[in-house]
Order: structure tokens, then sequence, then C-alpha cells
């Protein structure tokens, strides 16, 4: 199948290069990293799924005006509009959209003609240097039609990362599972970033009360929203996720570090406008949200 890769950054370069063990896959990545991988190829460190190897994907800066069966999308929520837009450009069978927070699948849909999937992935990566990317954590990816329901489009999607090799579910009802990953992502990830801790902290007495209190926020909401997601199944998600990828950092962490824009207003801050509309308070989300927008106003990243 041939697939394209839109943002390759920590996750985006990981999912491709896993990709491009079965499947013809080009990465639209950053320059230093486009040039890196189309001289080096691109090399996946650390002993987990089933690394070390090499692969060669194509890689390009430009995402105008490309052809593929699949595009998974894979740049940060607030360069999900610029993406589509160079998408659109392009010709695809299917995009999926393998993005942290909410609604990225809507700003795709709203300006691709192709039918969207939504996915969520349980991988850690980072990004060492270019044309090098970590396996922090082997996890899975489930992916789904976005509203919920069947397509044989998620079912060739999930066939092609499951021929690569990915731990791969199709779901049928993915917008429960978004919301499970927004409350996980709203536990874990401000937490981490403003503490710079390791995603295990917010298992730790000081951190857990903040994050579950996060989390419980989030799933008051998505039931507010129509979704069945109950307190508890969030909760059993957060701390599941945590101890699992105790030693990681979490996405939101690995930009403050670098002094980069955050997905604070796709995930925590999601979660305050969603309240709003419902007439919900949500004190932890909304302080959550404030103290990372503030950090990013501080320098200039917003
Ligand atoms: O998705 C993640 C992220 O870092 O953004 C988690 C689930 C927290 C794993 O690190």
């Amino acid at each position: 199948m041939e697939i394209v890769v839109f943002g390759a950054g920590s996750l985006g370069s990981l999912v491709g290069g896993l990709l491009a063990r079965e499947h013809d896959v080009t990465l639209v990545a950053r320059e230093a990293h486009a040039r890196a991988v189309r001289e080096s190829g691109l090399t996946p460190e650390g002993d987990a799924a089933g690394f070390p190897f090499t692969v060669s994907p194509a890689a390009t800066t430009d995402g105008t005006g490309l052809e593929a069966d699949l595009a998974v999308v894979t740049v940060k929520s607030f360069d999900t509009a610029a993406a589509a837009d160079a998408l659109a450009t392009g010709s695809f069978d299917v995009v999926c959209s393998l993005q942290n927070g909410m609604g990225n699948e809507e700003t795709l849909a709203a300006r691709l003609e192709a039918p969207i999937l939504a996915a969520t992935a349980t991988y850690g990566a980072i990004l060492r240097e270019p044309g090098v990317v970590a396996c922090t954590g082997v996890g899975e990816v489930i992916l789904g039609t976005r509203d919920g329901g069947s397509s044989t489009a998620a079912d060739r999607a999930g066939e092609a990362f499951a021929a690569a090799g990915i731990e791969t579910t199709v779901a049928d009802d993915m917008p429960r599972r978004l919301w499970e990953k927004l409350a996980v992502n709203a536990g874990i990830n401000p937490v981490t970033a403003l503490t710079r801790t390791e995603n295990g902290a917010v298992l730790e007495a000081d951190a857990t009360e903040l994050s579950r209190a996060a989390a419980r926020e989030t799933a008051r909401v998505a039931r507010a929203c129509g979704v069945g997601l109950s307190n508890r199944e969030a909760l059993a998600a957060l701390e599941s996720v945590a101890s699992e990828t105790a030693a990681n950092t979490s996405s939101m962490h690995q930009d403050v570090r670098a002094e980069r824009r955050t997905e604070i207003d796709a995930i925590n801050g999601y979660v305050v406008d969603r309240a709003a509309e419902q007439g919900l308070e949500v004190p932890t989300n909304r302080l959550l949200t404030s103290l990372v927008q503030t950090w990013e106003r501080g320098r200039d990243l917003r």
C-alpha cells in the first residue's frame, strides 16, 4: 500500500518507520529530518518493537500534490488545518488522524473529500535527532470511523497497520475511545509538563489527585456530550497508561522541554470549552489550561 505520513515528529516517525517495513511510505518532515532520512534512512533506536532496523521511506518537506492509498496525519493539533489544506491539493483514498487532542477529524473533514478515520496510539516515541527515532514503549493503534460504526476504509487501514507488525484494533466506538484517551492526556500531559516529570509521576501522592481530578472532569463532560464514559473507566485508563508508560516523557513535557507550543488547547482546553457549552464547571482542567497557556505566552508561543 502507498502511505503518506504527514508530520514526522516523534510518533509520526516511529509509526512511519514501522509502516515502512511493509509499505511504500513517504514521510512529510521538517528539512533536517527529511534530508537525514533521504541520505541515511530512518534509524529507530532501542530494542522495543523488534528494533533496531533501518528503513528507507521517501521523505519530503513539501506536503502538497501527494497521492497515496492512505494518509496518516500525525501533526500537532494546531497544525491540522494547514496539513489538511496541503493534503487537499493531493489525492488519497482515506485519511486517518493519529493525533492527540480533540477536533482534528472535524478539521480534516471540513477540508477533504476522502473518508476521515480517527485513531489513537499508545506507543512511546522520541525523535532523538534528524533521522533517529527512539521507541520508548510498545503500544497499540486503535482506529475506526470518527462517528463510530464500521467501514471498509477502517478495515483496510487496520489491515495495513497490522501487516506492518503494529498491534492494531479496528473499533466501532471511536468517539468513546477518543474521550477516554482525552481523559488520559488531560491527566498526564499538563501535570508532567508543568512538573518536568515522567508519566509515572502522576501515580505518586503529590500529583495523583490533580491528574485524577482532570480525568474525572473529562469523563463528566464526555457524558454530558452523550458519550458513555464512566469516571471509573477514565481513571482505570489513566492508571493503566501511566504505569505502562511510567518511564516515558509525555509529548507535552517534550514540547515544554524544547520550548515549543503545546497541544493544551486541544486537550484540557477542549474539555474547558465543551464544559462551558454544557454549563459544567471543570476547575482542574481550567487551572491546568491556564498554567500551560501562561507558560506559552511568556515565551511568545501563542
Ligand atoms: O499520548 C500521550 C502523550 O504523551 O501525549 C501519553 C498517553 C501520555 C503517553 O505519553
